[in-house]
């Protein structure tokens, strides 16, 4: 291959801001003439995982399917953005051990947003309905959230703006 790609995942609770950082990201990468492209899960959701919703099986087949999405577009030389909360450990650690299998880079980013910031910022009002028991099994409210122990990297709000947030995703990619 000419170029190689790579499968950044960046896990968090809604609201954590895992879009957001992508998004600068994404920006940033095609900037410098790197070609990069982002799997929201909550997109993905209205398309190719739209028969899913948020027991625990499907999210270990949503986040399976993006997996699988992801390393083929790695594959193919992209560099892949996929942000999904992905609560479970084991579902994320299989995609790392599949994209080790097949020699494609796989970085995991834990953005680590306290709950409580969450909540402040509910952009759609999800937690508030959560709380209201009008929701059930939402992740971080009645459903679990296994913090990463692994990551390559942790962004928490105190290192910085979005700029410097993604910023050290570049770096983490050594560029
Ligand atoms: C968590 C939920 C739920 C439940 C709907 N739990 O912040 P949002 O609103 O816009 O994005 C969230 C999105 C989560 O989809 P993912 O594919 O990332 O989840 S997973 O990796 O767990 O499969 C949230 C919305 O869907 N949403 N119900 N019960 N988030």
């Amino acid at each position: 291959r000419a170029t190689k790609g790579a499968t950044i995942w960046i896990t968090g609770l809604s609201a954590s801001g895992k879009s957001t950082i992508a998004a600068e990201l994404e920006r940033l990468l095609v900037a410098s003439g790197r070609p990069a492209y982002r799997l929201d899960g909550d997109n993905l959701r209205l398309g190719l995982n739209s028969d899913l919703g948020f027991s625990k099986a499907d999210r270990a087949e949503n986040v399976r399917r993006v997996g699988a999405v992801a390393e083929l577009m790695a594959d193919a030389g992209l560099i892949t953005l996929a942000c999904l909360i992905s609560p479970y450990r084991s579902d994320r650690d299989a995609i790392r051990r599949s994209h080790e299998a097949a020699g494609l880079p796989f970085y995991e980013v834990f953005v680590d947003t306290p709950i409580e910031e969450c909540e402040k910022r509910d952009p759609k009002g999800m937690y508030a309905r959560a709380r209201a028991g009008e929701i059930t099994g939402f992740t971080g409210v009645d459903d679990p959230y296994e913090v990463p122990e692994h990551a390559e990297l942790v962004l928490q709000p105190a290192d910085g703006d979005l700029a410097a947030q993604a910023g050290k995703i570049m770096e983490l990619l050594g560029w």
